[in-house]
């Protein structure tokens, strides 16, 4: 049997920590060919970042035609950037309807730079959404879809089951997974598949990606869980199961860097 096929929809990121390079890399981890769609190119180096140059919409829409004869088993998205480019996306998802697709939603770098404009943000929640099958938001993301705050588990918990019903009704496959990496005690994730609320408990690892003290922000940690959770989905991969995967991937990848 051919390895599956994913496609990632995503920022470029020199450094290779996030972006469509990371995700390539997290696909050939689990055994996936990879194909790569560039919406931006970040300027950034670790700590820092200088600048995000959004890939205009035509020249996203042109990268896509170039890949219209494949068939992917699964597509993950991450950073956007612009409204035009959320345009592109939705319609390309319209028409090619691949069997996995997870969202990343990536507002903000984990420097604070905007990822996303603002219309961007409101066409993602009302256009692409309702067309994918997992979300992964990470605190502020769940905040701006339910228009509430999202700050410790118990608000995390209600986000989920509101996001969820908003979006899917009853469809079965279809989850979201809320990433509490920014909550002020431990950092604990919640997946909700339409039926069971999972805690997925993590620890904060000195130096690692959510260590206030080390002075250097880290990122490329929601890059990766979300181009593994696809890459357990599309393995068949019960969607707690997978998230739970996801997880224990990336906790071992800043293990070892
Ligand atoms: O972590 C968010 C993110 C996503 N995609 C790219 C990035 C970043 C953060 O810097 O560079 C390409």
């Amino acid at each position: 049997m051919t390895a599956p096929l994913l496609l990632t929809i995503a920022g470029s990121d020199a450094m290779g920590r996030a972006g469509i390079q990371a995700d390539l890399k997290v696909f050939a981890d689990h055994g996936c060919r990879g194909t790569s769609i560039v919406t931006a190119l970040t300027l950034q180096d670790a700590g820092h970042f200088e600048r995000l140059n959004p890939i205009p919409a035509g020249l996203l829409f042109r990268q896509m035609e170039r890949l219209e004869h494949l068939s992917f088993a699964g597509v993950k998205i991450g950073m956007l950037a612009t409204a035009e480019n959320v345009r592109v996306v939705c319609d390309d998802l319209k028409k090619r309807r691949p069997p996995w697709v997870v969202l990343d939603p990536v507002f903000r770098s984990t420097t604070g730079a905007a990822l996303l404009d603002d219309k961007g943000k409101l066409l993602l929640q009302e256009e692409l959404l309702p067309l994918v099958d997992w979300i992964t938001p990470n605190l502020e993301e769940a905040q701006f879809f339910i228009s509430a705050p999202v700050t410790n588990l118990d608000q995390m918990k209600k986000a989920a089951l509101m996001i969820w019903r908003s979006l899917w009704g009853d469809a079965g496959k279809k989850g979201v997974v809320i990433k509490g990496g920014h909550l002020a005690g431990a950092p604990i994730d919640l997946v909700f598949d339409g039926h069971e609320m999972k805690e997925l408990a993590g620890v904060r690892i000195p130096g690692g990606p959510f260590d206030q003290a080390q002075g250097r922000p880290f990122h490329g940690t929601g890059c990766r869980f979300s181009s593994a959770l696809l890459a357990y989905l599309v393995a068949g991969q019960k969607p707690q199961e997978a998230a739970t995967a996801a997880k224990l991937f990336v906790a071992q990848w800043f293990r070892h860097i």
